[in-house]
């Protein structure tokens, strides 16, 4: 494995969840493998998790890593080709990604959506200029369309605390005061995919996601129905593909309540965190001993050195 964008990376699924499984319970077994390696991590949007998860992977991999928050502490960057550059941006990604690439041996990189341009979006216009560009393994850290670390660090946490072979999973839209990206549910649909779970997606009408992502997975337009029988409930909220980028409704009765988790087969609760709490979801459920947001957290660490680990070995 050269880049990590997505799930289709992965040699072989089975084998990565054993490996991410395998240095947690010995994370430090393969510091060889990062001596005198260094990581950048280039933030073009917040973070907390990604960030610290991430750096304690590579750290956790014998590796160095040095942070550049752009936008923040760097110049601004422009990503279009062609463009007279008289505006406020002072570099280009084209310049400024070869730079970064010889100062490192993997770059992670987090772009999100702009939620302006769903071409722009959709085609990953930023990621992909790094891997163009870079001369070095390019890590996503969430891009425009997928947050492949997430969803892997979900899967993992999945397969800890499921207690049947073939579990119910449920993707919930929630409500939220601000439009959101659709990087994190496109994802998490995407590695379900590749399990033999049972996924059911649940969301209001004008929330369908890309058909690229969601095949023929199953929606219930019915939140209460999709919960029957639930052992995973995963909560997230998202803005509108179809209407690209709008908020289509801020319906509090779309948030996951104690009343809503009851029908359910004593469902774990998931998100990945940043959550509104009293808009996704109730503190009452939050607070409860269904909610594993924690758990899936710290498999952020797993997820990601599992990945780094592919990388150095390649
Ligand atoms: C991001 C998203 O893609 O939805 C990152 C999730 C890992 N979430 C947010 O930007 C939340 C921001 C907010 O205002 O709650």
């Amino acid at each position: 494995m050269r880049h990590f964008t997505s799930v289709y990376d992965l040699p072989n699924l089975p084998e990565a969840i054993k490996s991410a499984l395998e240095l947690k319970s010995n994370p430090y077994g393969f510091q060889h493998l990062g001596k005198n390696k260094t990581m950048v991590l280039i933030f073009f949007n917040s973070s907390l998790r990604t960030r610290l998860s991430t750096q304690k992977a590579a750290m956790n991999l014998g590796m160095n890593t040095m942070v550049l928050n752009v936008n923040q502490d760097g110049w601004r960057m422009e990503s279009e080709l062609g463009v007279v550059m008289d505006g406020d941006k002072p570099e280009h990604l084209r310049e400024a990604i070869p730079v970064i690439g010889r100062y490192c041996d993997i770059i992670g990189v987090r772009a999100f959506a702009n939620l302006e341009d769903k071409q722009d979006d959709y085609t990953e216009k930023i990621l992909n200029q790094f891997i163009d560009f870079a001369g070095v393994p390019v890590v996503s850290m969430e891009a425009a369309t997928r947050h492949p670390l997430q969803s892997f660090a979900d899967l993992i946490t999945i397969e800890e605390h499921k207690t049947k072979p073939s579990p119910k999973v449920v993707l919930t839209w929630a409500p939220h005061p601000k439009a959101l990206p659709q990087a994190v549910p496109n994802s998490f649909v995407e590695w379900m995919r590749q399990t033999n779970y049972e996924l059911v997606v649940t969301h209001p009408k004008g929330y369908e996601l890309d058909p690229q992502f969601m095949g023929d997975v199953n929606v219930e337009y019915d939140q209460d129905k999709a919960f029957e029988g639930a052992d995973f409930i995963y909560a997230k909220n998202w803005s509108s593909y179809t209407d690209y980028g709008e908020i289509l409704s801020k319906d509090r009765a779309w948030t996951v309540t104690p009343q809503k988790m009851a029908v359910t087969n004593n469902a774990k609760f998931m998100h990945c965190l940043p959550v509104r709490r009293n808009m996704i979801v109730s503190d009452e459920v939050l607070d409860s001993s269904a909610s594993i947001v924690v758990d899936e957290a710290e498999n952020r660490v797993y997820s990601a050195q599992t990945i780094l680990k592919m990388i150095l070995e390649g």
